[in-house]
């Protein structure tokens, strides 16, 4: 890839960003955060990207210009840490990083290009023992032989499978609620498919013999709460036994064939595929089979709870009328072209690629739009490597002419769910958003 096609439209977009941007946008009102464009915005936005907006008629009242969404005040701050490359910081207390929808392009997510999302800090490494068959866990409860077994037993009592599963954190796409919800605000790159090794958590479920009395799992993990209040636990939270003994949810001591990274739960973590990552406890050391709903902390109140029935967004919302995020709902990313790019003089076709999920379901089809919207055509799909493995898609586009384009995609799952225009059903803690995706490229003469 030419490294032109690398830039970023905000370079066209300025000698004095701060400048254009005001220009742009009405920097007086709260609006002005989230980048509506106020009545002249659209020439004020031709100009200023110094292009013509071919499909300038179809731009929805009230659209921030992908191109500019991101632009307001500083560019993104990258992580720098042993391991990883390219990930965008969201917060460093506790640390969380998205991956950038142009790194999300290789069929298995690489361990350096994998998201991170903590709640509390990360374990001393020296907790972790050097041979990790010497690490335990607690399987207790609901259950005829509460047992604890070293990770070594349970790598060799039990079949090791391998697939490849889609771990999604609940509040990916936060940031595409209007007014925003607390949290860390991730656009579509707090979710990763890795290859994942491990023992299916239902073979071990049947060797400790639940009781009729299951029906649900609480998991611990040993990461230090942010307070550093060893009688604080950081994160509990667990799944109804269905899914617990679905034969994807894994007990994985292996990420792409390596040891699982510490940042990503060394030695031992669940993955629990298509359901808000938060229920993949990383540094497992307990699960706990209950006899009710797991309450331990990130199960109530609003944590990664949804609203029942909708309520106007940026109301008072009642907790009791909240359901628990389960499965995540449908998304498609465009990994290729990056957002921003330009492309070379004269050039009008892109092969285009990306991936999309649907959590529990599988992605039946995804369409490209060219137009803000007002025509779609369809990108091929693949089948899943395996369930709950994303698809690639991919779409041939040729751009009528010169000037600013933004490509949107949307993906629509197998019961016919597709992506909305923007987040809906808006919930104080910002789950579920999966607007179409959007990127911006410019077409030069
Ligand atoms: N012990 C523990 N497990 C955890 C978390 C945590 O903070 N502590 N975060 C959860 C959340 S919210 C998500 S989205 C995933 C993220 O996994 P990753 O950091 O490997 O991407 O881990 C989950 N498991
Ligand atoms: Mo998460």
């Amino acid at each position: 890839m030419a490294s032109k096609r690398e830039r970023s439209l905000h370079e066209l977009y300025t000698d004095d960003p701060e400048r254009a941007d005001a220009l742009v946008f009405d920097r007086r009102t709260d609006a002005s955060r989230r980048g509506f464009l106020k009545g002249a915005g659209l020439a004020t936005m031709g100009a200023a990207v110094g292009a013509t907006l071919p499909y300038a008629a179809n731009i929805p009242a009230g659209l921030v210009p992908a191109a500019l969404a991101q632009s307001a005040d500083k560019g993104p701050t990258i992580l720098k840490m042993d391991g990883k490359a390219g990930l965008v910081v969201l917060g460093d207390k506790p640390l969380n990083a998205e991956t950038p929808a142009h790194l999300m392009d290789d069929d298995v997510t690489p361990n350096d290009k994998y998201f991170i999302r903590n709640n509390g800090q990360v374990p001393d490494p020296k907790t972790i023992p050097s041979d990790i068959r010497a690490w335990k866990i607690r399987i207790d409860g609901e259950v005829n032989n509460p047992m604890e077994i070293a990770l070594g037993d349970l790598m060799s009592r039990f079949p090791n499978v391998t697939a490849r599963l889609m771990l999604e954190c609940g509040g990916n796409g936060r940031s595409f609620f209007v007014p925003e919800a607390r949290g860390n605000q991730w656009t579509n790159g707090g979710a990763g498919c890795a290859e994942w090794t491990g023992v299916r958590l239902a073979d071990v479920l049947k060797a400790a013999g639940l009781k009729p009395s299951a029906v649900y799992t609480g998991h611990y993990g040993a990461d230090p709460h942010l307070s550093g209040d060893p009688n604080k636990v950081t994160i509990s939270r667990g799944v109804r036994i269905a899914k617990a003994m679905d034969e994807h949810t894994l007990i994985a001591f292996k990420m792409n064939g390596q040891d699982i990274p510490l940042v990503h739960g060394a030695p031992v973590r669940l993955v629990v595929p298509g359901w808000a990552g938060s229920s993949s406890a990383k540094w497992l050391n307990r699960i706990w089979i209950r006899d009710k709903e797991h309450d331990g902390p990130g199960m109530t109140g609003f944590s990664y709870r949804t609203m029942k029935t909708p309520i106007v967004p940026g109301s008072k919302a009642d907790p009791k009328n909240t359901v628990i995020l389960e499965s995540m709902p449908v998304r498609s990313v465009i990994t290729f072209p990056a957002h921003g790019t330009r492309l070379a003089a004269g050039a009008r076709k892109i092969d285009l690629r990306g991936h999309a999920w649907a959590g529990d379901h599988a992605v039946q089809s995804v369409e490209i739009s060219i137009d803000y919207g007002v025509t779609w055509k369809k990108a091929e799909v693949k089948a899943p490597a395996n369930k709950f493995a994303w698809q690639r898609f991919t779409a041939s586009i040729d751009l009528p002419s010169e000037g600013y384009y933004e490509i949107w995609s949307r993906a629509t799952d197998t019961r016919g769910v597709t992506q909305p225009f923007q987040a809906g059903n808006w919930n104080p803690q910002g789950y579920g958003g999966n607007p179409v995706s959007r990127i911006a490229v410019l077409a030069e003469t």
